[in-house]
């Protein structure tokens, strides 16, 4: 029994879900049921109306609005206790459509990647602005480099994971899952794939890329956030090193002076160093800190990793509202053969 989870992170979305969730397949090869879940991110709409109406499968409300990291989080953890064994995310803005899915899934079924991001070939999409290309082509580029994968569209939204990923991800950042989640799985080795899809003309303006100055601090700080979070000895050490090879070529400048003979009117220079010196080497010791954390942070993760599947063989069921259908299982049946 296959079963595969389509869903959809919204908010405030009742203008397009209904048509999104018309265009998703109801049947595709390979799985034997296919079932949507709405996760409603405390929309002020109709969005969840709307998902009753349009027949979405689950609905998973939350109280207040949290954002789309971890809607997307939390749709993850919801699909995998109802028993998806691939999941797929999409927009609830029919950017994407409803027949690429099959071909989504495709690498996966096959046995050749866990995680699988529909290729947009952004570049040359022509409803994207510029400048959205632009910072979308470069956000790629930092991800590809960082994650050691060779996914195009790093920001893709269409995505397929298989249950093994679904488990092994977490999302750390607030602003961008879909960067993180591709880094994870490089760093992982978690097998990736991309496949070419079409992405719809864009029904309404982006709510993610709203205006250019705001979504270029996000994206920055999420990359800084990024690289301290997955290189931290890379980043700190660098810049450490630079701190204190530009603190000795001042030091050295200064004893060639002493030596000299003029030292006397090159103390500041002196001074200029020795801070120099001091800030690189606590910059330094920031990486090697950094660095140990990470260590740790693999062993929670790891952890995490097995509580959830503890949690998915004898925890409650998910909390989530059944729309259409048959009730799930409370609990589901002990599953083997999954790690
Ligand atoms: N849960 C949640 N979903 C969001 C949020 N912002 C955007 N989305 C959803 O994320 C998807 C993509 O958003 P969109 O504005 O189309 O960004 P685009 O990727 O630049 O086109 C849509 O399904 C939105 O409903 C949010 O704050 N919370
Ligand atoms: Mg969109």
């Amino acid at each position: 029994m296959a079963k595969l989870i389509i869903q959809i992170p919204c908010f405030n979305e009742e203008g397009h879900l209904a048509e999104t969730l018309a265009s998703l397949p109801r049947s595709v090869v390979g799985f034997d049921t296919v079932e949507t879940l709405v996760i409603d991110d405390g929309s002020e709409d109709g969005t969840s109306e709307v998902a009753r109406v349009a027949g979405a499968t689950y609905l998973l409300r939350f109280p207040v609005h949290r954002g789309l990291a971890r809607a997307f989080e939390a749709g993850l953890d919801a699909a995998l206790k109802l028993g998806a064994d691939v999941i797929v995310n999409t927009d609830a803005d029919n950017q994407y459509r409803g027949e690429d899915v099959v071909r989504l899934v495709q690498p996966i079924l096959a046995g050749q990647a866990e995680m699988v991001v529909g290729d947009r070939a952004p570049h040359r999409l022509a409803h994207f602005r510029p400048a959205k290309r632009l910072l979308q082509a470069a956000g790629s580029w930092v991800v590809r480099q960082l994650s050691g994968t060779t996914t195009p569209d790093a920001t893709s939204g269409f995505r397929a994971f298989s249950r093994r990923a679904a488990l092994r991800l977490n999302v750390f950042t607030k602003f961008t899952y879909t960067l993180e989640t591709v880094i994870q799985a490089g760093k992982k080795h978690i097998p990736i794939a991309h496949v070419p899809i079409t992405a719809n003309p864009d029904r309404r303006p982006s709510r993610l890329f709203g205006s250019l100055y705001v979504y270029m601090k996000h994206s920055l700080a999420t990359l800084i956030r990024i690289y301290a979070l997955y290189e931290p000895l890379k980043v700190f050490l660098g810049l450490g090193g630079l701190l204190v090879a530009a603190g000795g070529a001042v030091v050295i400048r200064f004893l060639v002076f002493y030596l000299l003979g003029h030292g006397a009117g090159h103390v500041q220079s002196l001074i200029l160093g020795a801070v120099l010196f001091i800030v690189g080497f606590q910059t330094i010791s920031i990486g090697l800190v950094a660095d140990l954390i990470g260590n740790n942070r693999s062993l929670l993760e790891d952890t995490l990793y097995r509580v959830r599947e503890l949690e998915l063989r004898f925890g409650d069921g998910p909390n989530v509202v059944r729309l259409a259908g048959e009730p799930p299982p409370q609990r589901l049946e002990v599953r083997r053969g999954q790690r």
